[in-house]
């Protein structure tokens, strides 16, 4: 369906604005353009100290992006298992918080062809590649479950995730590295005063495959960790805690699980959603360009099997004292696709998020979007307002009411997959679309000055 195009000139205007899409969080407007579409499913998005965003790829590559541009150059390429089915490869990224003073660059992967090895090494950058690597941890991987989120903490030392490699007795096995979080000094050895003693790089037990990890508000660090069939869990992440994984899902409500945390002091989670929507990155953000997300933690979701929405990026509301969570709302869902990991520009408070296709394991489209408060493509839109719709839910015809800046411009509508149903211009002020035969749900129409969701009965 497509309306009249009555202007040439404008509907040119409308098509080059198909580029970006635009989208209102409260008093906020921001606008998302492909920063890189061929990238090789990407899975660790860092906001380089050298002011350039890194990028580690499953398939092996680490890319240097220029964050204005897109353009990247590739500065590691590791031979990697990747057989496209399972979940290892290339995974988790750690930049020195002094970098590029102090050189180092840590990456966790797995290799090997029949039986996957799963590897902790620092490279250092020379300017233009990554090289010299030191192996510090290795590992059983697996096609399943290989952790591999980095965190640099405030004592300067390193946490890393760990996964059970699909063997669930490995979590409760403290003479296991995996189904853990590990503590490691920078140079791969072991912490004095990690809890499991100067021998062990044992933080955490009991985790079955924690991929996302940031520090949160006073300190607090958090992990995002994918359940079984139930029970994803975001964690407060304590010093030695056993996280009860197999033999507790989410909280310590059935009797058995009782006994068990009542023996183990195992540590619930703040939070837990069933059925699965599986959880990923992580970031805290704190800059102000985006009032609505200030003092969240944001973290990805590439949406589970049995769950009924799509991937998207929930922003989590903390209590004062970090240690509860109290609300939740997700955005970026009409995108329909995997979210995989979130990094922000510490100076605009713009944002990035790594999209691993529709399905998984990394079905295409990888792409890297930015997500503005300001246009990108230099639209002026100094007030923006929402698209007045009536009425909720529509039936039929709807009313539509714009702004003035609006008329003329371009008219686009998006279902929840992101699918464009509809484009066009806007005709004025005020306006009834069509909507006869429309297939009853959410959708999103979009012009230069605003937009909003169209609820469909
Ligand atoms: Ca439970």
């Amino acid at each position: 369906m497509k309306l009249p195009c009555l202007l040439p000139l404008l509907c040119l205007f409308a098509l080059s604005a198909q580029a970006q899409d635009t989208f209102t969080i409260g008093n906020t407007t921001l606008y998302a353009t492909d920063l890189v579409t061929d990238s090789q499913i990407p899975w660790e998005l860092v906001w380089g100290g050298d002011d350039m965003l890194w990028c580690s790829e499953r398939k092996g590559r680490v890319i240097r992006i220029d964050p204005v541009t897109g353009d990247y150059t590739t500065v590691l390429d590791l031979n990697v298992t990747f057989n496209g089915q399972g979940e290892p490869g290339l995974l988790g990224m750690l930049q020195h918080p002094n970098f590029p003073e102090d050189p180092r660059v840590w990456l966790a992967y797995c290799d090997g062809q029949f039986s996957v090895s799963e590897h902790l090494s620092v490279f250092e950058w020379n300017g233009t590649e990554l090289v010299n690597e030191q192996e510090l941890i290795s590992l059983p991987g697996a096609q399943i479950h290989n952790g591999s989120r980095l965190l640099w903490m405030s004592d300067n030392t390193i946490l890393m995730t760990t996964g059970d490699a699909g063997d669930t007795g490995n979590s409760q096995d403290l003479e296991s590295l995996n189904g853990k979080i590990l503590r490691l000094n920078p140079d791969g050895s072991i912490p004095e005063d990690n809890p499991f003693g100067p021998d062990s790089y044992i933080y955490t037990w009991g985790n079955r495959n924690p991929q996302g990890i940031c520090e949160g508000p006073d300190g607090n660090i958090y992990t995002s960790e994918h359940g079984q069939n139930s029970d994803d869990e975001f964690n407060l992440v304590e010093a030695g805690r056993n996280y009860g994984w197999p033999d507790v899902q989410g909280a310590c409500n059935s009797p058995s699980e009782q006994n068990f945390c009542a023996e183990w002091n195992v540590m619930e989670p703040l939070e837990a959603w069933t059925p699965c929507i599986a959880l990923n990155g992580l970031e805290y953000y704190t800059h102000e360009a985006i009032p609505e997300f200030q003092g969240k933690i944001l973290m990805s979701v590439l949406g589970g099997f049995n769950d009924p929405f799509p991937g998207r990026l929930i922003a989590i509301e903390l209590s004062e004292d970090g240690m509860e969570v109290e609300g939740q709302e997700a955005f970026f869902a009409s995108y329909g696709q995997r979210i995989r990991d979130i990094a922000v520009n510490p100076y605009s408070g713009n944002f990035y998020l790594a999209f691993n296709g529709t399905q998984y394991p990394g079905a295409p489209p990888n792409i890297i979007k930015e997500f503005s408060t300001s246009d990108p493509a230099g639209i002026p839109s100094p007030v923006v307002e929402p698209v007045l719709l009536r009425p909720i839910p529509a039936q039929g015809v709807v009313d539509i009411s714009v702004t003035e800046g609006a008329v003329g411009g371009p008219l686009v509508v998006r279902d929840m997959t992101g699918r464009i149903v509809m484009e066009g211009q806007v005709p004025s002020l005020r306006f009834q679309l069509d909507i006869e035969g429309w297939s009853a749900g959410r959708y999103n129409v979009w012009t230069a000055t605003g937009a909003s969701a169209l609820l469909v009965h």
